[in-house]
Formats: structure tokens, C-alpha cells, sequence
């Protein structure tokens, strides 16, 4: 049924449109309106909490005016959109981020404080929206804001679950994990109840023929749960387009509950549908670069790509184009291969349901996908059991056979002589039990392939997808080197340095072209700003050595060289690394005398970073840490000369307090592991100098800020093949360094030493697979020259500023137009006011 408002009323409509607040006055009037009626308070009562709330709702119903504006022209101009598929959006907070992208922040300060509340207060109410575990997610947040700032007509889709990552407690050295029930109070999202997808699953597959012949699926029985939409605005930066993030929940079809069995007193089993389907969007697996193959994860990544889909052709479909057009207007990227059952859901959509040929809807489905691969650890491949995917989704299995089959016979032609080929590749992997190859399955059915920085474009080339560029040839395979929104994570996180760089560079155009940065480079050779510049950085290191302070008791002297290492916790990330370097010092200043230690460079090493709940070996690692810090923190000998912090619960909103606050980050994994790694590029946009391997965008970083303004050591990702077979379990020389530290922890110094014996077996017994001991030398001679280099401060902070000038390269924005023209081909459309 057709609902817009006949011609004659709209004159109505027109005459009392509504438009947001503007400046002080009427943001305040919002703010005390929010109070009193939404919120049913009023100023006896209005705490900040309230506050942040009605703050929230301000800017929320600010921003929908605008939705509203840019989903209307989007529709009217009928103009090409791109979809995000994520399983992961990790978007921290929205408050700040909303008021600094439509350019209120000012008006919401000066009314704040005359309502009687500080600005800083409110922000640090709101809860971090944590849909993501790390890299992967943090980077799709990015890529909405940068979507929407450059103005192009774009969707994400993710899940609404109702538990995001876990919080972190550290308990007697302990990581201990709490859940995250976010979404007690959330101004940030619109219910949209009349959005809903059945969702179907299980069930069987019956065939016919029609009357003409051809072939008929027909997938029938199962359970069907529905998926409900929940749309988030996505405003962008100084323009009003704002875009949508569609998150999805799952809950019972056809009602709350089973009345049959409520009026027969059944009332347990009455709800057990209910929460069943409640089930599929609950939580998030809590895991990075690991799949575990649980089939609550397969079901949610179906029950999000089949609504996504539905929800996308119906759009379509409402422009009554011919279906050949669908990738003219529709294009739909993979984040990782998660969404790849997409790809099946599509084909079987344009077969059993539009009744379309197979290379019909085969040439639709593969120039609309592409597929981003952000790993090559074998630990986070994706395969799902054949008799899994079977017994949930038949259909789609016996389409996965289908697709797998017409891409063996071309393969087949192509490479005659080569019969071991077709078992490489194949889609289905024919082990015990058979598997499904999700990346192969996401290559096969899309256009382009793209890793995430240089080194791991050309990784995926050379070693998991060879194959393929055989096949397909190199033009299928492409870079998009990963970038950062330089809104969030310098203009919010760093507002003093964001304003002092905005004097330099002729305002704040900057943050749309971070190119611009390169004006700064002059300045490095100005006394007066290289002081302006320090001064920024130690009021932000203050701020950090309070938190420090509030959360762990630890007094840390803002003036020691923060070195900082904060990302999830993984063996190959190699924090082990780090505290085996730091238990290193601190056996080297236990050596020396009072008089040489007076001559030591003082250093607050920190750590953060979450352990996946079944990663034993990760939480071995952070008890190891948080026990070095209880000992070298409490030895009176030494002092300031070394503390060892591990911030609990590093999230989002830590991350806006620790990045602006670094003198030196680690960004230390075993060559050719570490795709690109996006914190580095927050770092040094903030200007902290980095300690790396040559890996994922180090070794991009380095190409643009020169290689004197980074710490660079370490065997190379061209190496590590052969060292790991010089690795002889058990009897490989150990540097003799490390064996030093692995001796001291053995005698107890920091504990139980059982706790930690199996951090040392990986490295003296069972083959070093990340090449701790083969990297120890290097590491830790380069950190010698990191103190060398920090004792000249008017040299290192002319390499601070030197370096943030050339970031430039690494803006979100930058990355999302080589997607928009190599990869998805399509255009902005400006939504004017
Ligand atoms: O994706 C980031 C990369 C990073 C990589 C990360 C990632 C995850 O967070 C989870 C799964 C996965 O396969 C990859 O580890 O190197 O920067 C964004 O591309």
C-alpha cells in the first residue's frame, strides 16, 4: 500500500517540516525538552546520565533530519550504492563524534555548561558501542565515516547483538571477562519494527520440472526466525549527508510465544522459541583472526547475509530496472569472508525465486561482489563442515556444489596437464571430514580480490591464492592499503593538536584532505612550535599517567618516554616480545650501580589489549605482564626507571586517550603475519614514533615518513620460511639474552614460574614459530637507539612533526576512493540543504 501523503496535503506537511536546533539557544531548549518529557525529569533530578541522554537525543533527532534528506535524494536520483557487509562494526562512542562531524560542538559545550554540566563529563557517560573485536571491525567504523564524509550513497549491514566484546577485568593478574550489556540505553539506534525478514533455516530441498522443462528447486520446511532492523545514523564531517548502518536482530516469528502451549500452563516451553531465536544475535564471538567453526556462527552469518540480501533487492527492485542492471546499481563488498554465503544467497535468490538462467545470475552475482581478505594465519581461514552446512542451509550447499563444479570445468579446460590443480582449489575440501573453502568460494564469486596493505596483497598472490592468479591472471587481485579517519582518531581523540596543526596548514580543510599535512613539514625547524608541539604531547601523556593512576594505583612520571603497546593479544602480535624485553632492562638496571642507573633513560611501558576467552596461551601473556609490573613497580631500586602498566579493558574510548598520549608504540609482529595493522597509523598521526617489524603498513609508513623517523629491526617476511626450518625442536640455540630472562623467570623472580612455562617451551622447545628468540637481538639493540635518540628531544620531536606531515597517505578517505573507482565504480552525490 502506497503511504506517502496525496499532493493537496503536503502543502500542510511543507508549512511545519521541522529542522534541527541552531547554536546555543536552541540546542538547550532541546536538551531541557528531552529532559522533561522523554526523559520524565526535570531539573531536581537530572543527573548526568539524564544529561548525556537528552544530549544524545538532541543531536540524534538532529541527525535523522538529515538521514531522512540524503536516503530521499539518494532514492529520487536512483544513483549506485554500496554495501558493507560486516560481521563487525566497532564503533565506539557516538556522542562526541555526531557533534564534531555537524560542527556543534562548540554551541553543545557553552550549553552544557550553562545547564550546569561540564562537556567532558557527558561524553564519558556514554557506553562504547564494541560490535567488533579488533582491526577488522575498528576499520569498517572508519570506512562508514569516511563513506559519508565523502558523500557517497552507502550502507552498512552488520548484527545488533546484544552483547558486544567482552569487558576486561584484570583479577590478581588475570584477565577476567565480564559481559557487555550495552544496550540498556541506546539514543543511538531507531527500531524500525515494520522492517522484518523471515529467515529461514533447516528443512529440505524438493525438485521438479515445469511445464517447460526447466529444473525446479524448492527449499521447504525448517524454522524461520525474523529479523528485525535497527538503523544507526552515520553522519559525516562538515557535510550533511548521512548514511545507514542497518544492524539486524533475531527473534521469533509469527508472535511472542506459543499461546497453545502458555494456555495449557507450559510456560517454560512457550517461550523456548522465542529465546532460541533470540539466540542467533546475542553475542559476539569474542575471537580475532580464529574461527572455530561453531554452528551459532554460521547461522548468524546466514541470518544477517540472507536479510542484507532481501533488503537490498527489494530496493532494487522497487527502480523496476531489467536485472541485467543490478550491478550497475548495487555494489556489495565482503569484509573478510564472513558474508560469503551472500554470494549463494544471491544466486539462489536470481534462480529459485526470480527464475533467471545460471550464467545469467552468475554474471549478476560475480560483477556485484568484491571480497577484502585481511589475513593469511591459517588459524583464521574460514571452513565450514560440508554436513553442517548441509543439515542448515541445503539449498545453498547443493548451489556451493553447483558454482564449485562450472569453475573445476574451466579450471579443468584451462589446465589440461594438470590434474593436482583442480583438488588445490576446489571449493569443497576433500578431507575428513569434507569442508567448504569460504575464501575460495568469496574469490570465486566476486569481480576483485583485495588484501589490505602492499606487503600482503602481494603475500595472498604468491602463497594462499597462487592458484587463482594462474586462473584468473594478476588484474583479478589488487591493494587497497588500509587508512584511518582522521576525524576520530586526531581531531577527537587530539583536539589541541588537531587545532595547532589547522593554524599551520590554513584550518581545518585538513581533515578532508589529509594530504594537506605536508605544510606542517616546514615548521619541524621552528623552535617556538616544536615547543607548542611537546607541550601537547605531555599534556596528553598527564592525562594518560591519571588514568594510570585512577584505574591501576601506579604512579607513572609523565616525563619517562611512554612506550605503548595496545592491540588484542596474540601470540604472533607478539607482546611476549615486549615483556621479555622489559624483564631485559630491568635485569640490566638491576646490574648496575646507583651511579650508572642515574644516567638510565626513565620508561613507563605499557600494555593493553583483550585475550580471546579459550586463547590460554594469550592469557598466559598477560598474567606474565601484570606480574613483571607488580615486581618492577614495587622495587624501590628502581624507581621511576622503569614501570610496567597493563591498562584493563583497552577499548575504543581508551584508545582516544592512550593513542594522543604515545612517545613510542610496538608494532613488532613476526614478518609477514600481520596484514597491515591499522593502530600504527594512529600512532604516528599523533605524533608517536614507532618501534616495527618489516611488516603489513610498517613497511608503507616508512616509504612515506623516511626511514630515519622509524625504528625498524627484525628478520624479513622473505626469511621466515627458511628460519623456522633451522628450528630444531628442542636443541636450536636460543639468543643468549633471552635465555638470560627465561633463567630469571624460572628462578621465581616473577611468580610461580609454572605459570609461564609454557611461553618459554614455545620458544625453547617447540620450534619458535614466531621467531621471539631469532628477533631478540635486534629488538632489543633498536630499543637502545630508541633511548639514544629520545635523549635528544629537539631531534625527536622534529621527527614527530616530520612524521605526521607525511601521513597524509594513510586517511580513510584516500582508501575508500580506491575502492569507489577500482572496485566498486561509483560516484558521491552531495545532498544539498
Ligand atoms: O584486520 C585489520 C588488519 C589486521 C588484521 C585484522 C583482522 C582482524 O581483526 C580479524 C580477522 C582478520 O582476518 C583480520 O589482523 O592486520 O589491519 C584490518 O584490515
Amino acid at each position: 500500500v502506497e503511504a506517502s501523503i496525496p499532493e493537496p496535503q503536503r502543502e500542510a506537511w511543507k508549512k511545519n517540516q521541522t529542522s534541527g536546533f541552531r547554536g546555543k539557544t536552541e540546542f538547550e531548549k532541546e536538551v531541557v525538552r528531552h529532559v522533561e518529557t522523554t526523559l520524565a525529569r526535570s531539573v531536581f533530578n537530572c543527573d548526568e546520565n539524564a544529561a548525556y541522554a537528552a544530549t544524545s537525543l538532541a543531536f540524534r533527532d538532529r541527525l535523522i533530519l538529515d538521514w531522512n534528506r540524503t536516503q530521499q535524494r539518494q532514492t529520487y536520483r536512483d544513483s549506485k550504492r554500496v554495501y558493507y557487509l560486516s560481521l563487525e562494526f566497532l564503533m565506539g562512542r557516538a556522542l562526541d563524534n555526531a557533534m564534531l562531524n555537524v560542527g556543534q560542538k562548540d554551541d553543545a559545550k557553552a550549553g552544557l555548561a550553562e545547564l550546569g554540566f561540564r562537556i567532558e563529563d557527558i561524553i564519558g557517560q556514554e557506553h562504547d558501542a564494541a560490535l567488533g573485536n579488533g582491526g577488522l571491525g575498528r576499520l569498517a567504523a572508519c570506512f562508514l565515516d569516511s563513506l559519508a564524509s565523502l558523500d557517497f550513497p552507502a550502507w552498512g549491514y552488520g548484527l545488533r547483538y546484544r552483547y558486544g566484546i567482552f569487558k576486561q577485568e584484570i583479577i590478581d593478574g588475570y584477565q577476567v571477562e565480564v559481559p557487555d550489556y550495552w544496550l540498556d540505553f541506546n539514543p543511538w539506534e531507531f527500531p524500525r519494527h515494520d522492517v522484518t525478514v523471515d529467515i529461514q533455516f533447516f528443512g529440505n530441498v524438493s525438485k521438479s520440472v515445469d511445464s517447460n522443462g526447466k529444473a525446479i528447486a524448492k527449499w521447504e520446511g525448517g524454522e524461520i526466525v525474523q529479523a528485525v532492523a535497527f538503523d544507526v545514523p552515520i553522519p559525516g564531517y562538515a557535510t550533511p549527508t548521512t548514511n545507514n548502518l542497518r544492524l539486524w536482530s533475531s527473534k521469533a516469528s509469527g508472535g511472542e510465544f506459543d499461546f497453545q502451549k502458555f494456555n495449557n500452563g507450559e510456560y517454560e516451553s512457550s517461550v523456548a522459541d522465542q529465546q532460541r531465536a533470540e539466540t542467533i544475535s546475542a553475542v559476539l564471538y569474542p575471537n580475532d583472526n580464529l574461527e572455530r567453526g561453531k554452528e551459532l556462527r554460521l547461522k548468524q552469518q546466514y541470518f544477517w547475509v540472507a536479510a542484507s540480501l532481501y533488503d537490498i533487492v527489494r530496493r532494487f527492485k522497487k527502480s523496476h530496472r531489467p536485472w541485467i542492471e543490478f550491478s550497475d546499481q548495487v555494489a556489495i563488498q565482503l569484509n573478510d569472508t564472513h558474508p560469503t554465503l551472500a554470494i549463494v544467497e544471491l544466486q539462489r535468490i536470481l534462480l529459485d525465486i526470480e527464475g533467471l538462467e545460471w550464467s545469467l545470475a552468475w554474471d549478476i552475482v560475480t560483477s556485484t561482489f568484491g571480497y577484502t581478505n585481511h589475513t593469511v594465519l591459517p588459524e583464521a581461514l574460514e571452513k565450514w563442515p560440508v554436513g553442517l552446512m548441509q543439515h542448515l542451509l541445503p539449498r545453498h550447499l547443493q548451489i556451493i556444489y553447483d558454482i564449485n563444479l562450472f569453475f573445476l570445468q574451466t579450471v579443468e579446460k584451462a589446465f589440461p596437464n594438470d590434474r593436482d590443480i583442480l583438488r588445490r582449489v576446489s571449493i569443497i575440501e576433500e578431507s575428513q571430514p569434507k569442508m567448504v573453502r569460504m575464501a575460495f568460494l568469496a574469490i570465486v564469486g566476486s569481480h576483485k580480490v583485495n588484501g589490505v596493505a602492499e606487503l600482503h596483497s602481494d603475500l595472498i598472490k604468491t602463497t594462499i591464492f597462487k592458484d587463482f592468479v594462474e586462473i584468473y591472471g594478476p588484474d583479478k587481485f589488487t591493494n587497497v592499503t588500509n587508512g584511518i579517519t582522521p576525524r576520530r582518531w586526531l581531531h577527537q581523540a587530539n583536539p589541541r593538536l588537531s587545532e595547532l596543526i589547522a593554524s599551520k596548514v590554513g584550518g581545518h580543510d585538513f581533515l578532508k584532505d589529509l594530504t594537506l599535512l605536508n605544510r606542517l613539514e616546514r615548521y619541524a625547524e621552528d623552535k617556538d612550535f616544536r615547543k607548542e608541539w611537546y607541550e601537547i604531547k605531555y599534556a596528553n601523556k598527564v592525562r594518560l599517567a591519571k588514568h594510570i593512576k585512577a584505574t591501576t594505583g601506579v604512579t607513572v612520571n609523565p616525563a619517562a618516554l611512554f612506550d605503548v603497546q595496545v592491540k588484542r593479544i596474540h601470540e604472533y602480535k607478539r607482546q611476549q616480545l615486549n615483556i621479555f624485553g622489559v624483564i631485559h632492562r630491568y635485569l640490566t638496571l638491576k646490574g648496575m650501580t646507583p651511579e650508572e642507573r642515574k644516567k638510565m633513560l626513565p620508561r613507563v611501558s605499557i600494555f593493553g589489549g583483550k585475550a580471546a576467552p579459550g586463547y590460554w596461551m594469550a592469557k598466559q601473556i598477560i598474567h606474565l605482564i601484570n606480574s613483571v609490573g607488580s615486581i618492577v613497580n614495587n622495587d624501590p631500586e628502581i624507581g621511576d626507571l622503569l614501570k610496567v602498566i597493563f591498562i584493563a579493558d583497552y577499548n575504543v574510548s581508551k584508545a582516544e586517550i592512550i593513542t594522543p598520549a604515545s612517545d613510542l608504540s610496538e608494532h613488532i609482529s613476526t614478518a609477514g603475519t600481520e596484514a597491515s595493522g591499522t593502530s600504527n597509523m594512529k600512532f604516528v598521526l599523533n605524533g608517536g614514533l614507532i618501534i616495527g617489524t618489516c611488516d603489513g603498513a610498517n613497511i608503507e609508513i616508512t616509504r612515506e615518513i623516511g626511514e630515519s623517523n622509524i625504528f625498524l629491526f627484525g628478520n624479513l617476511a622473505e626469511d621466515v620460511e627458511d628460519l623456522r626450518h633451522t628450528h630444531n625442536y628442542g636443541d636450536h640455540a636460543i639468543d643468549s639474552d633471552l635465555e638470560k630472562v627465561f633463567l630469571e623467570i624460572e628462578k621465581g623472580t616473577f611468580g610461580t614460574p609454572n605459570d609461564f612455562s609454557a611461553m618459554i617451551a614455545a620458544v625453547r622447545q617447540h620450534g619458535d614459530y614466531y621467531l621471539v628468540s631469532d628477533d631478540f637481538h635486534s629488538y632489543i639493540e633498536t630499543h637502545h637507539l630508541v633511548d639514544e635518540a629520545y635523549r635528544n628531544q629537539e631531534e625527536w620531536i622534529k621527527k614527530s612533526i616530520i612524521s605526521v606531515a607525511r601521513m597524509g597517505f594513510f586517511s580513510s578517505d584516500r582508501c575508500i576512493n580506491e575502492y569507489a573507482e577500482q572496485i566498486w565504480n561509483v560516484e558521491p552525490l552531495v545532498v544539498h540543504d
